[in-house]
């Protein structure tokens, strides 16, 4: 009987102290609250503070509030914020493994990108270890397309264009077409079209339709380039310092969540675009020969990037390959 009553005083004391540790975490997110990724990572705080019973409580940070797009990875690796989502190849110049999902025409369907995602995930993982990062969850933008203020139906059209670049491929594939790159964040873009300082891109038309580009580009080329991946990360200390039911929770909303972004990536896609032509832009494939200068850039990029990713980066092809 005393032991009965001593271990239910145990049991009630550790709940209390479990609640007196309810976690409150925020989360930064670089990209608007309307756009699915920011919904996708809004589900999944939910779903985690209700099946935690509020012992985790995540706070999301859409546009870039909390920290612009391009501080997020260090701020999370630095636990200055627990949790953030990031673009992954913006992070190319830190490691060729984070841009390999922007290797253009390398995977340029849902499923090949899903392919791409699990060939690479084990070396994702510890290069983001490494940096003292754990990976929640990724999902992918939709393909990637042209967008321009004057039509391009050759390569000389497009040459000397102001191009805002989100990652160094992008940088790159703008240079090698004679066009002047800047990076320039999500959140910033109708303000860079609207003042001229940018003049074309490559992104998605989830990104077009979240900043209004209709109002500012007339052209939407449809060259499903590539599918980049946004990545949702902890910091691993931060991690490491929940409860082992909490980790479980939050791992099971990150499968849930993944699984789920992916669907809707891909149900919206036609979607993005189809509302351009509602608006106006002109949408159409690309150009043969613009086809052909994008790809021709995207061998060169490739050849470049396994030079630099070496014997790591070429197994993760080879498994790709032969998935
Ligand atoms: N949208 C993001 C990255 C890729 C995409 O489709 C952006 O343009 O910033």
């Amino acid at each position: 009987m005393k032991i009965k009553i001593l271990l239910a005083s145990v049991v009630s004391f550790a709940a209390m102290t479990s609640m007196s540790h309810a976690e409150k975490w925020d989360m930064a997110l670089a990209y608007a609250a309307t756009n699915f990724h920011s919904e996708m990572a809004a589900e999944f705080a939910k779903e985690v503070a209700e099946k935690t019973n509020g012992a985790l409580e995540i706070t999301t940070h859409p546009s870039g509030a909390l920290f612009g797009g391009a501080e997020i990875f260090g701020a999370v690796r630095k636990g200055l914020v627990p949790m953030g989502e990031r673009l992954i190849s913006a992070l190319g110049n830190e490691d060729p493994i984070y841009e390999i999902d922007s290797i253009p025409f390398l995977a340029t369907s849902y499923a090949d990108a899903m392919k791409l995602y699990k060939a690479s995930k084990p070396a994702l993982e510890k290069t983001l270890a490494a940096a003292r990062t754990t990976l929640l969850y990724s999902c992918p933008w939709p393909p990637q397309g042209f967008y321009s203020i004057k039509e391009a139906n050759v390569p000389d059209d497009v040459k000397g264009l102001k191009f805002r670049a989100y990652n160094p491929t992008t940088s790159k594939i703008a240079e090698f077409l004679g066009m002047a790159p800047t990076k320039i964040e999500a959140a910033e873009l109708s303000q860079a079209f609207a003042t001229g300082v940018a003049e074309s891109m490559i992104s998605s038309g989830s990104t077009g339709y979240d900043r209004k580009l209709w109002e500012h580009v007339g052209y939407y080329y449809d060259v499903k380039a590539w599918l980049p991946r946004n990545m949702v990360i902890v910091n691993t200390k931060a991690w490491d310092g929940l409860d082992d039911s909490v980790k479980a929770v939050v791992k099971e909303a990150a499968a849930t969540a993944e699984a789920k972004c992916w669907a809707k990536s891909e149900e919206l896609d036609s979607w993005y675009v189809e509302q351009f032509t509602e608006k106006g832009m002109k949408v159409a494939p690309a150009s043969p020969e613009m086809q052909k200068a994008f790809e021709e850039a995207g061998v060169k990029l490739r050849d470049e990037w396994l030079e630099r990713a070496g014997d790591a980066g070429a197994a993760v092809l080879k498994a790709y390959e032969g998935m």
